[in-house]
């Protein structure tokens, strides 16, 4: 049923079996922002992607993608009937500081994963996504209903300048899943169609690689934390390299 209903939708929303799996995340994200939020959200973002970063990586080092394999066993045997889930060897920590002004926004813009990535595999890719701090629709991750449909081919899709605050290959913001060469949506895509995904505490979206999404801009006065991580079925890596930041396809 849940390969269905991915196959049809492109997304699956889900609570987690293990009830203590974000608090885990949680405790983590406590530790490395202790200071007030008025702080994270004045400092540069350099200074505050450095701080994000050593959370990722405290996150990462936790074995929190194993945690979830543990947790989710029998959803992904539903998922990936006749394959084995493989999963990036690291996790992101999607964090989005308030957009006070317009245009000022640290989220990512609209895209399905094949804008920044050619490899065969990433047609197949699974992104599991989950909120860690209060999330609503002033901060939520958006999606377009059924763009997972889309031919890759009919999507046009154009590299944007960026101006302030360009993200360098292998800075810290890239290494938050930020990218360095961000791309447009020209065509192809109804962008007018967005929604926002309706994902409680406790819960996760698992969504396909091409269903589009972004643009998640937090016009609340708080920071907003999520985490997310890839799941390949394991019949269609063809190589264990993921990316110029050392990732690889792991499996438990
Ligand atoms: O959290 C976000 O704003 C972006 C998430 C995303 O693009 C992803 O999980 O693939
Ligand atoms: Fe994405």
């Amino acid at each position: 049923m849940f390969a269905e209903k991915l196959k049809k939708n492109g997304y699956i929303i889900k609570s987690f079996k293990d009830k203590d799996y974000t608090n885990v995340i949680r405790r983590i994200i406590k530790k490395h922002f202790f200071k007030n939020e008025e702080y994270y959200c004045k400092v540069s973002r350099d200074k505050f992607s450095k701080i994000a970063l050593k959370c990722q990586d405290e996150i990462n080092r936790s074995g929190i993608i194993k945690r979830f394999h543990l947790s989710e066993k029998d959803f992904l045997k539903q998922l990936l009937p006749k394959d084995l889930p493989m999963y990036s060897s690291s996790g992101y920590l999607r964090v989005v500081r308030p957009s006070l002004k317009k245009n000022n926004t640290e989220s990512l813009s609209w895209h399905r994963e094949t804008f920044y990535s050619n490899k065969k595999t990433t047609y197949h890719a699974i992104n599991v996504w989950f909120p860690l701090s209060k999330v609503d629709k002033k901060n939520m991750l958006k999606y377009i209903p059924k763009s997972h449909l889309i031919s890759d081919k009919k999507i046009k899709r154009r590299r944007v300048k960026v101006l302030n605050n360009k993200v360098k290959k292998l800075s810290p913001e890239h290494k938050l899943g930020f990218v360095y060469a961000p791309k447009k949506i020209l065509s192809g895509v109804n962008l007018k169609k967005q929604k926002k995904f309706k994902i409680n505490n406790g819960e996760f979206t698992a969504f396909s690689a091409l269903l589009v999404h972004g643009n998640g801009e937090n016009t609340t006065n708080k920071i907003r934390y999520a985490f997310g991580f890839g799941i390949i079925p394991k019949s269609k890596v063809t190589s264990k390299k993921i990316d110029s930041k050392n990732n690889t396809y792991i499996e438990f």
